[in-house]
Order: C-alpha cells, then sequence, then structure tokens
C-alpha cells in the first residue's frame, strides 16, 4: 500500500465542478481518498494572462504503482474533456502526482517528486493543509517548511 499527494487544478470551465468531478472519479478507479485540502483561488503561475485556477491537494492510499496512477490520472484528465493545450496554458483540468511514498522517480513520462512543486505556492498551500510534516525526499525539507522559503 502506497501513499500519494495529488495536485488538482482547473482554470477553465466551472472550475469547481471540474475538481469535485475529478475526485469523484479518482474515487470509482478503487483509489482511497484519505485527506482533502480546501479550494484555494489563486494567481496564474508561469502564463499570467489567463483566468485564476482553483488549486487543492488530496492524500491517497493506492495499490497502483505511480506509471499506473498517472495513467488513471490522464485517462480522468481526458474524460472530463482537457484538450491538448500548450505549457502552463489554460485548462479544464489538471492532475499532478506530486509526491509518492518517499520515492525518488525520473523518467520522460514522469518525474517524482513534482519536479516545480517546491516553487509552487499553489501546490505548497493546499499540500500544507493536508501534510505540513511530510519530507520532500530531495530537498529533506518538511512541506511547512518549503513554503517558508517561497
Ligand atoms: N498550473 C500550471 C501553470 N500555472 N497556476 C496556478 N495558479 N495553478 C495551476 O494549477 C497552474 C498554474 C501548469 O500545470
Ligand atoms: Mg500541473
Ligand atoms: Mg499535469
Amino acid at each position: 500500500m502506497s501513499i500519494a499527494y495529488i495536485g488538482i487544478g482547473s482554470n477553465l470551465g466551472n472550475r469547481k465542478n471540474n475538481c469535485l468531478r475529478a475526485i469523484e472519479l479518482i474515487k470509482k478507479n478503487g483509489i482511497i481518498i484519505r485527506k482533502l485540502s480546501s479550494m484555494y483561488k489563486t494567481e496564474p503561475w508561469g502564463i499570467k494572462d489567463q483566468p485564476y485556477f482553483l488549486n487543492m491537494a488530496i492524500e491517497i492510499e493506492t495499490e497502483l504503482n505511480p506509471i499506473e496512477l498517472l495513467k488513471i490520472l490522464k485517462n480522468i484528465e481526458n474524460k472530463i474533456g482537457r484538450k491538448e493545450s500548450f505549457k502552463w496554458g489554460p485548462r479544464i483540468i489538471d492532475l499532478d502526482i506530486l509526491l509518492f511514498n518517499n520515492l525518488i522517480f525520473k523518467e520522460d513520462s514522469l518525474e517524482i517528486p513534482h519536479p516545480l512543486m517546491h516553487k509552487r505556492n499553489f501546490v505548497l498551500l493546499p499540500l500544507c493543509e493536508i501534510a505540513p510534516d511530510r519530507i520532500h525526499p530531495l530537498l529533506k525539507k518538511k512541506i511547512s517548511d518549503l513554503i517558508k522559503e517561497l
């Protein structure tokens, strides 16, 4: 059994419903949701000229391996209607694996911990609400301490 953290974001359509729909679909895939953060209205990061985002983070329990989990999350993004866009551009839903146990993993299709998570308030704030003492396996710091460095 593994514990993982997923970052959820949406800035197109009904942002709140998109996030809630993603959570329902995650549950239907036999993944147990252990914790849910609040929803945060956040300023677009990277490319400023786009609608504001709703972001949240969840803690899940799963028997899946990271690649299997990634596939399920991509399928859910497609089901909700995600279209190809440019890097950091607007999206109806974005489901990112942030942490997976204490795993350090790097392949072309997936990098864990998420390589930009420690630089992004929109990731750290919701994550800190549900996992303040979780240690970032590469930086060896608590989520609550990473926030202070931003
Ligand atoms: N996602 C991005 C790029 N910029 N900004 C905010 N506030 N929230 C996001 O989820 C987000 C972003 C690409 O994944
Ligand atoms: Mg993302
Ligand atoms: Mg993504």
